[in-house]
Formats: structure tokens, C-alpha cells, sequence
């Protein structure tokens, strides 16, 4: 998995703006984003296992999956959010970024390939994109009902307690 600062220029979000500034596996860890590399479904279903996942479904984001609703579902997913769950996504095939806020709310962008696994805290600012290619097919994986409704930023979710139990977190 590629981590880096985004570099915040306005080209097109599938382009890596790369900024050059690596970003630790340690500050991702920080922030509550946990990464995994996975070769064998048997390691995902022992996380999950662990991590009391218990159910799953697949998605593919491509133009042939998705034909006329590609372009929206792209944007949706670009739009910065936050849930009350965590996000958790395995991935099948393909590429893709999601971008993490920092603790100091700059974009952290983390590239993922066939075989990463990534865990987002409940409560976090983010987004996601494919990148050139168009192509993504992930493993969602949840605990119970999937709870992911995105939540677009706003000043109103200061009080959201899944916001904020996650800033909580950061500080300690
Ligand atoms: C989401 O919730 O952002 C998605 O499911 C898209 C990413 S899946 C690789
Ligand atoms: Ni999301």
C-alpha cells in the first residue's frame, strides 16, 4: 500500500497526486486506519473472524458494471463523509484511493491493490476514488446490517456522537 500526503492540486482526482511526502504505516495506525495485506481469503475470513464480521458482499465500480451510473457513483464516493460504522474493504481486483484526513485535517491518500485490506474507524473524514484504470472490485465487509450511509462533512456533525467518540480518540 502507496501513502502519501495528497498534493491538494485540482487535476483529476483519478491522477495520484503524489506530493512526495510519505506517510508511516505508525501515523495511519494513529488516526485509527489499519491496514492489511492479504494473499488468502483465509487470512480475511480469520480477521473477520476476529473482528466479529459477519457478513459480506462484493462490489465492482467500473463503466461496465455500473454503465450510465459510473460518473455519479464516482463523485458519491468523492464527496467527504464520515459513518457511524467502520468501512471495511477487501480488495478483489483492481485499484483504487481512499483519501484519510490527517489530525491536522490535510488529505492522506492511500493507494490499494489486489490483496490490501483497510479498516476505517467510524467517525473519520473521507472519500474514495478509482483511479485511470476505472476499475475497482472490493469485499465489504460488517458486522450486523451494513451502516454505511455516508454522512457529507458538515459543522453539525461536531455533535454526532460517532464524531465525536472519534475525536475523542485522537487525543489520547
Ligand atoms: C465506499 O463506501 O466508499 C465504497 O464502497 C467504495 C470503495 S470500495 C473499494
Ligand atoms: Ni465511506
Amino acid at each position: 500500500m502507496r501513502t502519501y500526503e495528497y498534493d491538494n492540486s485540482t487535476e483529476d482526482q483519478r491522477e495520484d497526486h503524489d506530493s512526495g511526502a510519505v506517510v508511516s504505516e505508525a501515523s495511519l495506525n494513529h488516526i485509527g486506519v489499519l491496514t492489511y495485506h492479504f494473499d488468502s481469503v483465509d487470512d480475511v475470513n480469520a480477521l473477520a473472524a476476529e473482528r466479529g464480521y459477519k457478513n459480506r458482499d462484493e462490489i465492482t465500480i467500473s463503466p461496465s458494471a455500473l454503465g450510465d451510473l459510473y460518473e455519479a457513483k464516482v463523485k458519491t464516493f468523492f464527496h467527504e463523509h464520515l459513518h457511524e460504522d467502520e468501512e471495511i474493504r477487501y480488495i478483489l481486483d483492481g485499484d483504487g484511493f481512499f483519501d484519510v484526513r490527517s489530525k491536522d485535517d490535510r488529505w492522506v491518500r492511500i493507494g490499494v491493490s489486489k490483496g490490501d485490506l483497510i479498516i476505517l474507524p467510524a467517525g473519520i473524514y473521507h472519500r474514495f476514488t478509482t483511479d485511470k484504470n476505472n476499475y475497482i472490485k472490493a469485499m465489504r465487509l460488517f458486522q450486523e446490517e451494513p451502516k454505511w450511509t455516508p454522512l457529507n462533512r458538515d459543522p453539525q456533525l461536531d455533535e454526532n456522537a460517532y464524531r465525536k467518540a472519534y475525536v475523542k480518540s485522537l487525543s489520547v
